[in-house]
């Protein structure tokens, strides 16, 4: 495949890539930009790979090996693995502090983000060419990927019902979606330490390197970075974490992703010949899948977040994103897939010119450039994708799928590799492009989705429908 924007694509990723010496061996991973993200981000990793396998697929593994050295010893696989030699990124190692905790030399945060990984191995396994090879691949980081999705279901499932607990908006990955503000308005602002906003104010830098308007607001950033100084003050420990924190949610979208990650690792475990692992894993994945389709409210025609903290369970309505990802679970019944299909046809909800906003546009919440608020962003687009995919006794289903990829496909060659996309370009030509530049995700996103679904410019039945 050659076309100049595929290979701008890939420029973006070599370009991207970031070398280090530690423990005597050369770590190489790719960053997610330049202009900001100079540290390795979990989720975005996971993706990353998905496009470097159809470029080098050693790369590919050294992307996922890579993170999975900054697996702490109980298992957690952190958000962020850093770049020790960075320290223009806040909050940084410095800020974190979970060196005691982790238990391992690398620098790392101390939260998680959706569990994206065993999809993305699964992945791999099934493209790379040299079938040896990947037998090797998988016999090396099953072990970790088994001890990650323990280390979740004690920690973040301790009663068992099936969905995990998220306890940063950033483990959620959209980190200032309208979904955390009820919970994140709990937090008040004059109990968060005169020393942790002076280093805000010293050294966040997101709003000043980026456009201000486009990213989070300020109330809601001093809350994310006192909740880290809250955890740090705990060392990191993930039982009093768990019962004292004062943001507990249980995310439809971290969930959904969850259910396919165990239906992932269920696959891996039995091709690796592991039957008992693969039967558990298989049990988590239908448990979520039940536990999702329960989250549904007929009213609103939402699946609904749930606000754990403190043992409460307060139901939560917003109308983002997160809905349509129980498709991707394959959780949906028919109904609730008729319901979704129509919020998602609808140009006052989701179908915009340049579709899916991250908040349905209805939304008093709704902002057109902030960030997880309003903007397109083309990781929650392929899981639209590919959650419509699941549908495929549906032809409706199968016809969006086709239209959401073009428009996806068509939205990242008009406008460049961003980090996040003006949903409804409108008279606003000039910013049609949002965030910062040279991204990562959006390279191996378009890369992904052009290999995997190559029949999008004929007829042909898409793979999965
Ligand atoms: C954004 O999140 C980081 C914090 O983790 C940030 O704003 O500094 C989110 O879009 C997240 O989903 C993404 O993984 C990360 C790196 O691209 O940036």
């Amino acid at each position: 495949m050659s076309t100049p924007v595929y290979e701008a694509a890939k420029e973006i990723l070599q370009n991207n890539i970031y070398e280090i010496m530690l423990d005597n061996k050369t770590h190489r991973r790719t960053l997610p930009s330049k202009e900001f993200y100079m540290h390795q981000w979990n989720w975005d990793s996971a993706t990353h790979a998905m496009g470097l396998i159809h470029i080098d697929e050693t790369w590919a593994y050294e992307e996922i090996l890579c993170l999975l050295s900054g697996q702490w010893k109980n298992g957690l696989i952190p958000h962020i693995v850093f770049n020790p030699a960075e320290n223009s990124y806040f909050p940084g190692p410095d800020f974190w502090k979970t060196e005691k905790a982790s238990g391992i030399t690398q620098l790392t945060s101390g939260i998680t983000q959706p569990p994206l990984l065993a999809i993305s191995i699964e992945y791999l396994y099934r493209e790379i060419k040299d079938r040896k090879q990947a037998d090797v691949f998988l016999q090396t980081v099953l072990p970790k990927l088994i001890s990650y999705h323990k280390h979740l279901k004690t920690y973040r499932d301790s009663e068992d019902n099936g969905l995990l607990t998220i306890i940063h908006p950033w483990e959620s990955g959209t980190d200032n979606s309208p979904r955390w503000d009820r919970v994140l308005e709990t937090i008040q602002l004059q109990t968060i330490p005169k020393r942790v906003k002076e280093s805000i104010r010293a050294q966040r830098s997101d709003n000043v390197k980026g456009v201000t308007a486009h990213r989070p607001i300020e109330k809601d950033y001093y809350r994310y970075i006192y909740l880290i100084d809250l955890y740090k003050s705990w060392h990191w420990d993930y039982k009093k974490i768990m019962s004292d924190t004062p943001f507990a949610v249980k995310d439809v979208l971290f969930n959904a992703i969850w259910c396919r990650a165990n239906c992932a690792l269920a696959n891996l475990s039995e091709q690796a010949g592991d039957t008992k692992h693969g039967e558990l894993f298989r049990s988590w994945e239908n448990q979520t899948r039940n536990a999702l389709h329960d989250l549904w409210d007929n009213e609103e025609k939402v699946f609904m977040t749930v606000d754990v903290t403190h043992g409460k369970k307060r139901y939560l309505k917003e109308n983002t994103i997160a809905n349509f990802l129980p498709l991707y679970a394959k959780a949906a019944d028919e109904k609730q897939l008729f319901e979704l299909l129509n919020q998602l046809v609808d140009p006052q909800s989701y179908w915009t010119p340049f579709p899916f906003p991250s908040t349905a546009v209805s939304h008093e919440k709704f902002e057109l450039t902030r960030y997880w608020r309003g903007p397109t962003w083309p990781i929650t687009n392929l899981f639209i994708i590919e959650g419509l995919l699941q549908y495929s006794d549906y032809p409706i289903a199968i016809f969006l799928a086709r239209e959401a990829l073009k428009k996806t496909i068509n939205m990242i060659e008009l406008n460049g590799f961003f980090e996040y996309y003006h949903p409804n370009f409108g008279k606003e030509s000039s910013g049609r492009a949002l965030g910062f530049g040279a991204f990562s995700w959006s390279a191996a996103i378009y890369i992904y989705l052009l290999h995997e679904y190559q029949s999008i410019k004929t007829n042909e039945p898409l793979p999965g429908a």
